[in-house]
């Protein structure tokens, strides 16, 4: 079957009876299409660099699970973990050999992690580093960025991004005035605001809490001497450096984005990479902050699942993938060549449009750009980038369905996917100007 821009038959049915039965039909509101119109695909098979949806139409897919899948859909190494983890049992609610090797993997691979947690996603790892960053330093405050997106806990649901941002909603009902009273938040890239915040608020920001580079405004880069003056800032105020890796971490290097910009947090989370598409999470750091973790200290947080012997077969199997060979300068090179192909096609239509790009992470924005902060992504024409995407989505090609999301090469994007792509982005671009 020919892809399409809109659902086909199948995915509607599903959508139809999925409304009925669970909220907006879906199990996480970014994947509505509300920001770009139609109906969502419903995905059935994942193979490398494609996915099928219900009515059998194949695109190159570069959502890519939000970023966990680094080596495509289904790669047989993955698929062969997590068979003989579960033939040997899905849970046991005790310790397993497994999470000791997939921690010290992460210490190995993070160097500012000397200790650190699984739990079962990046929620539970960003709002459990947070209730410990709190403890240590018995104060109340959190400093985070708008657009910068931690997850669902109640303390980030202030101006966040990625869903949030989508769907336009500024903040979530739900939150308490005292829980959004102790959320301060600043620009990202912009460090005198961040001064003005801490100096005003002396001794009573227990940390700072970033992207180091946003994903979930798009793809925003930190602005050269950023994460630096974080670092110098949090140290001459007393607060914990946080930076929430979950979608970074493992993917722009190794070491994540503190090894690419050479800053070292108190405390970071992750997720996505390390379950190789299965649901976890982790939050680690400073050895004396995580030991006061329950049950070697008294800061609670616990989970039923947390460890999974399944999901941290998966994980082990993809850090593995990642310690055998150039995969980054692999993800490098296909990015930079979807990168150049883009920015020929906008220079071909004349297009004045804002490609940013990180690593193997990079978004289009409808608009001249620069993008530094959410005020600047929020400029973006996101009616016209839904046009995009629905004339994308015809020529087979799959990207986050909003503006403020980030796209995700992986090593499966070989040389005649990428050149698929920027085919496909070139007629899209040129099909929905008008
Ligand atoms: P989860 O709870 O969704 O596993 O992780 C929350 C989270 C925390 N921190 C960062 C930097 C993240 O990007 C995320 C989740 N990312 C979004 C994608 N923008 C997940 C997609 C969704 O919400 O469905």
């Amino acid at each position: 079957m020919p892809p399409s821009s809109s659902a086909g038959p199948k995915s509607r049915a599903l959508f139809e009876r999925a409304r009925r039965l669970i909220p907006g039909g879906v199990n996480s509101p970014v994947r509505a299409f509300r920001a770009v119109g139609g109906e969502p695909l419903f995905i059935e098979r994942g193979q490398g660099p494609h996915v099928w949806d219900a009515d059998g139409r194949r695109y190159l897919d570069y959502v890519a699970s939000w970023g966990p899948l680094l080596f495509g859909h289904a790669h047989p190494r993955i698929v062969a973990a997590v068979q003989a983890a579960a033939a040997r049992g899905t849970s046991f609610g005790a310790p397993t050999a497994l999470e000791v090797e997939m921690a010290a993997r992460i210490c190995a691979m993070v160097p500012s992690v000397e200790m650190v947690r699984l739990v079962n996603s990046g929620t539970e790892a960003t709002l459990s580093a947070v209730r410990l960053a709190r403890a240590a330093t018995r104060r109340p405050r959190l400093l985070k960025f708008a657009g910068c997106y931690h997850g669902h806990g109640d303390s980030f649901l202030i101006k966040a991004g990625s869903g949030v941002a989508t769907l336009g909603l500024p903040d979530s009902p739900g939150v308490t005035a005292g829980t959004a009273a102790d959320t301060l938040v600043a620009e990202f890239n912009d460090l005198a605001g961040v001064t003005a915040i801490l100096d005003a608020e002396a001794g009573q920001v227990a940390a700072v809490i970033l992207e180091p580079v946003v994903g979930n405004m798009g793809l925003v880069p930190p602005a050269p001497g950023f994460l630096a003056g974080l670092r110098a800032l949090c140290d001459r105020h007393g607060a914990l450096l946080i930076f929430d890796e979950v979608m970074t971490g493992f993917r722009l290097a190794a070491g994540g984005a503190q090894e690419r910009f050479g800053v070292r947090p108190d405390l970071s989370t992750f997720g996505k990479v390390i379950g190789g598409g299965l649901p976890i999470g982790a939050y680690g750091g400073r050895r004396d902050l995580m030991e006061l973790v329950a049950p070697s200290g008294p800061v609670y947080q616990a989970g039923t699942l947390s460890g999974n012997p399944v999901a941290v077969a998966a994980g082990l199997a993809m850090l593995e993938m990642l310690g055998e060979g150039a995969v980054y300068m692999e993800l490098e090179r296909a990015s930079q060549e979807l990168e150049d192909g883009i920015r020929a096609h906008l220079a071909r239509l004349g297009l004045d449009l804002c490609l940013q790009r990180v690593g193997s992470m990079w978004t289009l924005f409808f608009q001249p750009g620069p993008v530094r902060d959410w005020p600047s992504a929020a400029k973006s024409d996101t009616a016209r980038f839904g046009r995009f995407f629905r004339a994308l989505l015809g020529r087979g090609v799959y990207i986050a369905p909003s503006q403020y999301e980030a796209c995700f090469v992986g090593a499966a994007h070989d040389g005649e996917a990428i050149e698929t792509t920027v085919a496909a982005i070139g007629a899209a671009l040129e099909e929905s100007q008008s």
